[in-house]
């Protein structure tokens, strides 16, 4: 009974941690929370923002090449690799923005794939969550979502990246 009860205390533990999941692209960063209880999923680009004194489990994948997330003031390089989740546990003691980047040459437009990372107040950090989440799930949800997620878009178009980069 003992280590049952052990065991569920645990699994309360580990769902009441953050999930954050990070895929990396060319050029740039979809990072998605999960909805809780049947929400829908909060889809963001190019920043992080995390509540401060918790700690946050950031699952990575890429949707292309490599890539390599890496948080110098809370965590080292962790690669994005093709066909896998990698993951990472970061926990930030006090609020402040960090700056994170992409530490694997990926393309053209590399070095465009740096991000801030926000550790905000848990009450900071839901008010930030709440202005991004969607609305209900569905087919205007979906268009909206992909047009939040394309907002950094120009950076992948390829025929500028070339002429601009070379
Ligand atoms: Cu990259």
């Amino acid at each position: 009974m003992a280590s049952v009860r052990t065991l569920s205390a645990l699994m309360h533990e580990t769902g009441s941690d953050l999930t954050i999941h990070v895929t990396g692209r060319q050029w740039w960063w979809q990072i998605r929370y999960k909805g809780a209880h049947g929400t829908s999923d909060v889809l963001a680009a190019n920043e992080i923002h995390i509540p401060v004194g918790r700690r946050v489990r950031i699952e990575l994948a890429t949707a292309d090449v490599i890539h390599s997330l890496w948080i110098p003031n809370l965590h080292g390089k962790t690669d994005l690799v093709p066909g896998r989740t990698n993951v990472m546990w970061i926990e930030a003691s006090r609020p402040g923005t960090s700056r994170a980047q992409c530490a694997e040459y990926c393309g053209l437009q590399h070095a465009r794939m740096a991000l801030p990372l926000v550790a905000e107040e848990q009450a900071a950090f839901d008010a930030w969550l709440a202005r991004e989440r969607l609305p209900a799930p569905g087919e205007a949800g979906f268009h909206r979502a992909r047009g939040r997620v394309g907002r950094p878009s120009p950076l992948a178009v390829e025929p500028a990246a070339r002429s601009r980069d070379g």
